[in-house]
């Protein structure tokens, strides 16, 4: 396994629309496999492809206190949205900053597991959000997209002078 490098915001490679996976071969057992050491190490609750340069539709996420329900969701597709939450959420494209999103409550998602079985879940809190997140990842969104324009000017500030502190 190996530990992927995170792009971080405001990188123009988070915009990009991830394409459907086709087949599931042994590159993308390997792409999860790496997916998931390198969400557990960073640490976070998800992961998108697109955070690691690679424009395919798959997740990974894990929402247990000991890291021990890994959740991995091929070609994933909301069906359906119910009520509203609003959460702080963090994004390991977007270190040290936090902020409250307005998500649905309740979601259904449909998707194909590993073994490339269509599954669908109906789920809500902490993995909904975390659902929601993942798949703007996959179309390109990030959470401050959902920000004021002026909150997105001040963390693109902030980030730029974190990257000049450890250049
Ligand atoms: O997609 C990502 O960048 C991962 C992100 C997922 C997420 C967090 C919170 C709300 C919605 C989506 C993270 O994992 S940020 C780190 C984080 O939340 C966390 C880290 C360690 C322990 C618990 C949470
Ligand atoms: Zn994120």
């Amino acid at each position: 396994m190996a530990l992927l490098p995170i792009l971080r915001f405001p990188d123009t490679r988070l915009k990009k629309v991830a394409a459907p996976v086709a087949n599931i071969d042994d590159g993308i057992r390997k792409l999860v496999a790496d997916m998931a050491e390198t969400m557990y190490e960073a640490p976070g609750i998800g992961l998108a492809a697109t955070q690691v340069d690679v424009h395919l539709r798959l997740m990974v996420i894990d929402t247990s206190e000991d890291k021990s329900d890994l959740q991995v969701f091929i070609n994933p597709r909301l069906e359906s949205c119910e009520g509203s939450q609003s959460g702080e959420e963090g994004c390991l494209s977007v270190p040290g900053i936090y902020d409250k999103v307005e998500r649905a409550e309740r979601v259904t998602v449909h998707y194909l597991d590993l073994e490339g079985k269509k599954q669908s879940m109906t789920t809500d809190g902490l993995l909904a959000v975390c659902i929601q997140h993942e798949i703007d990842h996959l179309n390109g969104t990030v959470f401050v997209d959902h920000l004021s324009q002026l909150k997105q000017v001040r963390i693109k500030s902030k980030l730029a002078k974190q990257a000049r502190v450890t250049a």
